[in-house]
C-alpha cells in the first residue's frame, strides 16, 4: 500500500471525512461554552474582595457603607438586625494597587473595580454575627473596617446610657482583635484592620492622634479586667490574653507579631464637607 493510496490513514484524515466533520464541529460548538464558564468561574462573587465593617451601634457603619455605595452624602440608616452585603465599586479618583502601574489611557485600569462590603449590627447582643463571618475561614476577608464615632469616645457616661462610648467600643475592639489573635495560625498573610474614627465634623470628636490613643488605653484596661475574670475562673491561658503578654504595655502594633496590622484613619461621611478619601486609599491599597 502506497502512501497515496486511496485508502491509506492520511488521505482519510485530510478527506472530508464524517468523523473529522463531527469533531470539528463539536469543538466549534463546545469552545465558547467551556471559555464563557471559565470566564465566568473566574467573576464568580466568592472571587471579589470583602470587607467587614463593623464597630459599635451609632459609629455611622451603615453611613460609611452607604457612602461608598452611592457616592453621595444621603445616607439612608436604618437600625439593622443582620448583616447585610453590597456590592461597591472603588471611587473613580482611587486606584486600586493593581491598577497602579497600568498606564492611565488603558481601559482596564479604568474599569470599575468592584468590593463587598458586609454591614454588621453593632448592638451588643448582635454582635456575634461579626465574629461569625471573621472566622469564616471558607471566605477570608480582604480586611477589616472598625468604626467608632470619634465624638463618643468619652469615658463618662451620661445618665441614659448603661455603658460609655469609650468603653463600648474598646470592649467591642477588643474581642475583635483577640478573635483575630486566636486565628492567626490560618493566614497566610497579614490581615488589616483599619479604625475608621467617624464625624471628624462634630467640633466635639477628639482629633485622630487622640482615639488611638484613648482606644489602647481603654483596650488596655479591657484586657487587664478581662485577665483578672480568667484568673479567677481558674482558666487563666496566654492565648486569652491579647497580645498574650500583660507585662507589655498595650499598643495596637504588638499585634502585628499575630499578623494584624492596624490603622486609625479619621474621616465624616456626613457634615458640610465629607472627609472620605484616606479611607478608601486604605480600601484600594488591598485590592
Ligand atoms: N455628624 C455626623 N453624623 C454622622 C456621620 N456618620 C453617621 N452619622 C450619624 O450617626 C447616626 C448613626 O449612623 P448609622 O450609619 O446608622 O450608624 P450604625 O448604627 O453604625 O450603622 C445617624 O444619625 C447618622 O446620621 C458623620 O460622619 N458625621
Ligand atoms: C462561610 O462563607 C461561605 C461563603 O460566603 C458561606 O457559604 C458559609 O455558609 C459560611 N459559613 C459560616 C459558618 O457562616
Ligand atoms: C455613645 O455610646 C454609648 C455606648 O455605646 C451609647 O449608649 C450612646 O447612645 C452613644 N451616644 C451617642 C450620642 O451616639
Ligand atoms: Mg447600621
Amino acid at each position: 500500500m502506497a502512501w497515496y493510496d486511496e485508502d491509506s490513514f492520511l488521505t482519510r484524515s485530510f478527506g472530508p471525512s464524517k468523523f473529522a466533520i463531527i469533531i470539528t464541529t463539536l469543538i466549534l460548538i463546545c469552545l465558547p461554552i467551556l471559555t464563557h464558564f471559565f470566564f465566568y468561574r473566574a467573576k464568580s462573587p466568592s472571587s471579589i474582595p470583602r470587607f467587614l465593617v463593623c464597630g459599635p451601634s451609632n459609629s455611622g457603619k451603615t453611613a460609611i457603607v452607604t457612602n461608598f455605595e452611592r457616592q453621595t452624602s444621603t445616607a439612608q440608616t436604618h437600625t439593622s438586625i443582620e448583616p447585610t452585603t453590597i456590592l461597591a465599586v472603588l471611587p473613580p479618583s482611587t486606584r486600586s494597587s493593581s491598577a497602579r502601574y497600568r498606564s492611565l489611557n488603558d481601559p482596564q485600569a479604568q474599569a470599575l473595580q468592584p468590593l463587598l462590603l458586609v454591614d454588621t449590627p453593632g448592638h451588643a447582643k448582635l454582635r456575634r454575627h461579626a465574629f461569625t463571618a471573621l472566622e469564616n475561614s471558607t471566605s477570608p476577608l480582604s480586611g477589616i473596617i472598625f468604626v467608632v464615632d470619634a465624638a463618643n469616645l468619652s469615658s463618662e457616661r451620661r445618665d441614659d446610657e448603661s455603658i460609655s462610648g469609650l468603653s463600648d467600643s474598646a470592649s467591642y475592639l477588643h474581642d475583635i482583635l483577640l478573635a483575630l489573635q486566636k486565628t492567626s495560625a490560618t493566614r497566610k498573610k497579614p490581615l488589616k484592620l483599619l479604625v475608621a474614627a467617624n464625624k471628624m465634623d462634630v467640633f466635639t470628636a477628639l482629633p485622630v492622634s487622640m482615639v488611638k490613643g484613648v482606644l489602647e488605653g481603654e483596650i488596655a484596661r479591657t484586657r487587664e479586667t478581662r485577665a483578672r475574670g480568667l484568673a479567677t475562673d481558674g482558666a487563666e491561658e496566654e492565648t486569652d490574653i491579647l497580645g498574650e503578654d500583660l507585662g507589655v504595655k498595650f499598643r495596637f502594633d504588638v499585634l502585628e507579631e499575630f499578623g494584624v496590622e492596624v490603622e486609625v484613619i479619621g474621616g465624616n461621611v456626613e457634615g458640610d464637607e465629607l472627609e472620605t478619601e484616606k479611607w478608601w486609599d486604605w480600601v484600594a491599597r488591598l485590592l
